[in-house]
């Protein structure tokens, strides 16, 4: 888009305002990385920074001790296990760009934070393991990313690996997940094999050297189709490439931006993460390709980037990011006006105004300062407790940014604190690891502030908390499976469960906000109960919140 329509969309600014506004918004490439478990996302991430020259040299995701750890697995738990656990965002500058990257986690247990991210992204990187192609996580977040027109970008990863297939792949592509798919470059070799690419729209010919784990920035010789007879690769490999290409010139579909903008159509790229080939040139289009911040819906009405007054979008809460600090990060997506350092903003859930005195970029677990913020950005804002996930911070009139921020958990368990000496740790952390998003506190007469009963939409959840508790409060836990398999909250209002015959087995709970949920021993108790009482308002979402949740 250009700066001229993203100024289009804010008639009344003052005009040198929206000149600032507009160039600033410009600027920002906002955007998730997204895949299936183990598809390569962390790794992209480490090589998108090596090559934006943001570090040294890229850490290897499951590293051995004497290499430096993934940066963007900030998390112990993270780097013991080689799996990402909770989205990360690194901000950066790169050729006159800013970007907010956020890479999430891909576990379908840890998939809540990933959901919750994509309210944040203008664009999405879909990572694609080039050997195992289109895999369920990656289905379910595309899927997200459609229903929210998300433009999707497409990195096919992993070409180094034996048995990768990138026309297989681009067929996935199109007949797995529906939409049109367009190849930007194609691989020269696959496999051990793999070595070059040839970017399909300028017809430049690349080939790549390898270096010791891809920590330092690849070597690359250039060349170009029509030049058969060069250093870079003999006439016959020349020759066969350009047979291939125009072979190729059937498979997929031409390349369309406004198709691509409006989510029908995705560009693919090749490449291997760990080996860096593709990473450079993908970045470089990339950053041409992926739209800046455009408007967005609240129950007010559309909000332009460029509308003079600060909002934001409270998307992320997590606690201890940076250990020394041992305080809370709310991550805010700002959406229109300019952000300043010390600002006072209304949130809108409860009308209280809040002076925000401590606000930082954020690059992993590292932060820095922020003097000032555009639409698009990503800045960590260090809550006094009185910042929700969900909230909208403003400084204009009150409106609300709509999102789901709640789901329904399918897992509970009951977690007892072992050393009695540690209960106000104890609290304290289940406190904060709720205000994250991904464990809700049930209660009922039958249980006590120091044995709660825990619900989480993944099993893996219950290993985090526990790991965290532990390495984050110090407080050891023990936990008791409990035999529930889903948990819905209650809609009707002043609910009486007298009034309803639920079935046995079944438990009724309060959560941490005091809504109620009913615990069910499984999906056929659960539809039983729904079959005998039509008055029941059950949902997956909790009471209030956006969503139908049916
Ligand atoms: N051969 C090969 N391995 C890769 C490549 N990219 C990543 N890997 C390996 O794949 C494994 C998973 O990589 P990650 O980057 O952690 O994957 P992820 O998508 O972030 O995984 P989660 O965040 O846990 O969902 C690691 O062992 C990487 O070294 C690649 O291009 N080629
Ligand atoms: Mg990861």
């Amino acid at each position: 888009m250009s700066e001229s329509d993203l100024a289009d969309q804010s008639p009344q600014v003052p005009a040198a305002l929206l000149k600032k506004l507009t160039q600033e918004v410009s600027k920002r490439r906002t955007f998730g990385i997204i895949a299936h478990p183990d598809a390569g996302k962390t790794t992209l991430t480490e090589k998108i920074l090596l090559y934006a020259g943001c570090v040294d040299e890229a850490g290897a995701v499951r590293g051995k001790k004497s290499q430096r750890a993934a940066r963007s697995d900030w998390m112990k738990m993270e780097q013991e296990r080689g799996v990402s656990v909770t989205a990360t965002c690194l901000s950066f500058d790169f050729q006159g760009y800013r970007l907010n990257l956020l890479d999430t986690p891909g576990h379908q247990d840890f998939s809540e934070d990933t959901y919750r991210t994509l309210n944040a992204v203008d664009a999405a990187v879909m990572v694609v393991d080039a050997v195992r192609g289109i895999e369920t996580q990656t289905i379910k977040l595309f899927k997200i990313c459609v229903e929210r027109k998300v433009p999707i970008l497409t990195f096919v990863n992993k070409m180094d690996r034996p048995g990768s297939d990138p026309l297989g792949v681009l067929t996935q592509i199109e007949e797995v997940l529906g939409i049109d798919a367009s190849t930007m470059n194609w691989p020269i070799g696959v496999g051990a094999d793999f070595r070059g690419l040839v970017n399909r729209e300028t017809g430049e010919v690349l080939k790549f050297s390898q270096v010791q784990r891809g920590a330092v920035e690849v070597p690359v010789e250039r060349t170009h189709l029509d030049e058969t007879e060069n250093d870079v690769y003999p006439p016959e490999v020349m020759q066969e490439l350009k047979d291939e290409i125009e072979l190729l010139e059937g498979a997929g579909a031409p390349f369309d931006l406004e198709r691509f903008l409006s989510g029908e159509l995705t560009p693919v790229f090749y490449g291997s993460a760990l080996t860096n080939f593709g990473v450079e040139q993908f970045l470089h289009r990339f950053l041409e390709l992926a739209p800046p911040p455009l408007g967005r819906e609240s129950d007010a009405g559309p909000v332009s980037p460029t509308d003079p007054d600060f909002s934001g979008l409270v998307f992320k809460v997590q606690a201890n990011l940076d250990p020394r600090h041992r305080d809370r990060v709310a991550f805010v997506r700002v959406c229109s006006g300019q952000f300043q350092r010390d600002m006072d903003v209304t949130n809108t859930r409860t009308d209280e105004r809040i002076s925000i005195s401590r606000s930082h970029q954020l690059f992993a677990q590292e932060r820095e300062m922020v003097q000032e913020a555009f639409a698009g950005d990503v800045i960590g804002i260090v809550n006094p407790g009185k910042i929700r996930l969900g909230d909208t911070l403003c400084v204009g009139p009150n409106f609300e940014y709509l999102a789901r921020w709640n789901y329904a958990p399918e897992c509970f368990i009951r977690i007892r604190c072992l050393d009695t000496s540690k209960r106000k740790q104890f609290t304290r952390g289940i406190e904060q690891l709720i205000e994250e998003g991904a464990i809700q506190m049930l209660q009922d007469d039958r249980t006590s502030a120091f044995e709660p009963v825990l619900g989480a939409v993944g099993e893996l959840q219950f290993d985090v908390v526990q790991f965290r508790l532990e390495a984050e409060y110090s407080t050891p836990t023990r936990v008791d499976r409990l035999g529930y398999e889903l948990g819905r909250w209650v809609h009707n209002e002043s609910f009486d469960p007298e009034q309803f015959k639920l079935p046995m087995g079944s438990r009724i709970m309060t959560d941490q906000t005091d809504s109620p949920m009913i615990l069910f021993e499984n999906e056929w108790s659960y539809n039983y109960c729904r079959d005998q009482n039509p008055e029941l308002l059950m949902r997956t979402n909790r009471p209030g919140e956006y969503g139908s949740g049916e």
